[in-house]
């Protein structure tokens, strides 16, 4: 019995040890294997971003009577987007400007563009300690002949496709322009008022 008993134990050592060794070589061996394979992957993506990456996007701003009030190019850069705004037929004066999370505007409220974009679940506001928003911009100035004319940096967004905070997400995006300023810290957005003016960011055709 004692023998039988050793012999087995001796069995199951070596079986146990066979299995380590064997493990060790197949762990090393799969695992560079996948390695490869991610980077690969990887690669892929990174070439399909690049691909797929739109540069630069035109947004026409329509205001509550569905006219069109002016034109934004916006253009994919390395230090964000670049805003180039151009407006006409605006109330005098400083007005909140904002990327809202949905690329639909409805007219009169264009309620249907959401809140501000914010992927990144923060405070709204470049004055608040948690913020701002990736679709808080500065004020914009009109004019008293009710025109504005700006280059605004949108320092926290992207138009890569597929990136966290790509503002040419599947529903799109959209410009605001609200009747008052944004005083860069109240929650949710500012207490900049009504939405005037409204323009959708999604991919052209
Ligand atoms: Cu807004």
């Amino acid at each position: 019995m004692k023998k039988w008993f050793v012999l087995s134990l001796l069995f199951l050592l070596s079986g146990i040890l066979a299995a380590c060794g064997g493990d060790d070589t197949q762990s090393d061996t799969p695992r560079t294997g996948e390695d490869t394979a991610e980077q690969q992957a990887n690669q892929e993506n990174t070439e399909q971003n690049n691909e797929g990456t739109t540069n630069m996007v035109n947004v026409t701003m329509m205001n509550g009577d569905e006219d069109e009030v002016g034109t934004a190019e916006l253009i994919d850069q390395d230090d964000g987007v670049l805003i180039n705004l151009e407006a006409s037929d605006l109330p005098e004066g400083e007005h909140g400007f904002h990327i809202h999370e949905s690329g639909l505007c409805e007219a009169p409220e264009f309620k249907s563009a959401g809140d501000h974009f914010n992927p990144t679940d923060v405070s709204h506001g470049t004055d608040s300690e948690d913020g701002p928003h990736a679709g808080d911009l500065p004020n914009l100035e009109v004019g008293e002949d009710g025109t504005v004319k700006e280059e605004i940096t949108a320092e926290n967004v992207t138009l890569e496709k597929g990136a966290e905070n790509s503002i040419l997400d599947e529903d799109g995006t959209a410009l605001v322009i609200h009747a008052q300023a944004d005083d860069n810290t109240s929650q949710p957005s500012g207490e900049a008022g009504a939405r005037i003016a409204c323009g959708e960011i999604t991919e052209q055709q």
